[in-house]
Formats: structure tokens, C-alpha cells, sequence
């Protein structure tokens, strides 16, 4: 893990002022780690308090001020658009397609980079050739269900053998924090690709830029590319 750098680094008294200035860290104290410390997470700009323990190096991300909740029961993935089948999957069901594990590094294109995440999950071609997509299908747009974060992918791109409808990771099943029930994992490409909280893929007929590229960064977010930044992780 020495080329984590939330782990590799003591938090410095002033850091751990910050945080406490931020107010929640008594009440965190007493919950589990991941949710709650998500939580508080979520509203520290600086990310840092995702370097406390329990976190795996990953910092929480959401546009939104809170986290969306489906549950396991309640959980529904819509796949429509220009296709022959639209559906609705459960999350039983696509439990039940065949699982693809994936073992990658996964990158933020802030620069922060946790190692050899484990990953498992639903390739995303396979839930498209399910849908038979027409003639005139370019793309994939993918939309989260919290009501605000979007990305898309073109057909070639989403049906690479790296890219997941994940719903399990480090053995376990997403937390919500993570994304789940379920999310996008697009290991070849800068973590804002991994939308999550997924809701709903629509095939489409080109590629519409997503919520960071509409701010931005770009489409083709390949690691190590341009995005105007370095894909070195935080010293
Ligand atoms: N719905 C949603 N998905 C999202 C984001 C977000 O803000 N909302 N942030 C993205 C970014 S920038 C990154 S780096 C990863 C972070 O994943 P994590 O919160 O599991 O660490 O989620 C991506 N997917
Ligand atoms: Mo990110």
C-alpha cells in the first residue's frame, strides 16, 4: 500500500482540527465507518477525511448533497433507448448473469489512485446484447439515481471486456457509499466515468457528454491522458 497516498500519510494535527471543526466526527465515532464517515466526508471539500481508517484509500464523491437509497429489494436498472428489448432488471436478476471479477487500479483524475480493487459484476456488453441494440445505436448514456449525475460511453467503449455493472467490491456487496446496489466501473478510464447509484442506460445514436464533461474534463477519459492534469498520484 505504499503507493497509497491517503494511507502513506499521518494526518497532521491541523487536518485533524479541520475535521473536527467540520463537527461530525464525534457522532461518526459512533457509527459504523463507511455510511456515516461517507457522510461526513461528503461534506469536507477537501476530501481529506476519507484518510481517516476504514476508508481503503478511496474518497467519497457526490454531486449531491446526499446519498440516493435503493435497496436490494427496491433496486430496478432500466435498459432502453434504441434497442429491441428494452427492460428492467432486478438486482437478483442480474445477479444471476454470469459475474466477471476484475482486479484494477482505480484512479481519480484529481490524482488519487487506490491499488488492485477488486471488483465483480455484470460486463456491460452482456446487458446490451440482451437488449439487441438497432441499427442506428452509437452509444450508451448512463444516468444515476440521484437525479443529477450522468456519463456516456460509445457502443465500442462500453462493450470492452473492462467495464462492469458492478455490484460487488473487495468481496463484498457496494456499499451505498460506493454506489451501490449498483454502479459503473470503467477500469480503463478516470474514476469519473464510474458513475454511481445506476439507474438507468439508454442506448443512443452519439455520445452526449456527461456531467464532468459539461464542466470540462473530457469525453475519452482514458488514464493518462490529457484532461489538462497529471495522473500522478498526491505525493
Ligand atoms: N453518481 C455519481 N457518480 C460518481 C461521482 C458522483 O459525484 N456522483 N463521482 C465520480 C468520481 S469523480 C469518482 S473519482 C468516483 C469516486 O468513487 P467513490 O465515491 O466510490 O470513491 O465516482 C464517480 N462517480
Ligand atoms: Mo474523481
Amino acid at each position: 500500500m505504499t503507493d497509497d497516498p491517503t494511507s502513506s500519510r499521518p494526518l497532521g494535527r491541523r487536518v485533524v482540527l479541520g475535521l473536527l471543526a467540520l463537527g461530525g466526527l464525534g457522532i461518526v465515532a459512533g457509527r459504523a465507518v463507511g455510511d456515516g464517515l461517507a457522510v461526513l466526508a461528503s461534506k469536507d471539500p477537501t476530501g481529506l477525511t476519507a484518510a481517516l481508517p476504514g476508508a481503503a484509500g478511496f474518497r467519497y464523491y457526490s454531486v449531491t448533497g446526499d446519498e440516493p437509497v435503493r435497496t436490494a429489494a427496491d433496486y430496478r436498472l432500466e435498459v432502453r433507448g434504441l434497442v429491441a428489448s428494452p427492460r428492467s432488471w432486478t438486482l437478483a436478476e442480474l445477479g444471476a448473469l454470469p459475474q466477471t471479477d476484475l482486479v484494477r487500479d482505480f484512479q481519480c483524475v484529481t490524482g488519487w489512485r487506490v491499488p488492485d480493487v477488486a471488483w465483480s459484476g455484470v460486463l456491460l456488453r452482456d446487458l446490451l446484447a440482451r437488449a439487441a441494440p438497432g441499427p442506428s445505436a452509437r452509444a450508451v448514456l448512463l444516468r444515476s439515481f440521484d437525479g443529477v449525475y450522468t456519463e456516456s460511453l460509445s457502443l465500442e467503449q462500453a462493450r470492452r471486456d473492462d467495464v462492469l455493472v458492478a455490484t460487488r467490491l473487495g468481496g463484498a456487496e457496494l456499499s451505498r457509499s460506493h454506489g451501490g446496489p449498483a454502479r459503473l466501473l470503467v477500469a480503463p478510464m478516470y474514476g469519473y466515468k464510474s458513475l454511481k447509484w445506476l439507474g438507468e442506460i439508454e442506448v443512443t445514436d452519439r455520445v452526449e457528454p456527461g456531467y464532468w464533461e459539461q464542466r470540462g474534463y473530457d469525453v475519452d477519459a482514458w488514464v493518462g491522458g490529457s484532461n489538462g492534469r497529471s495522473d500522478e498520484p498526491v505525493a
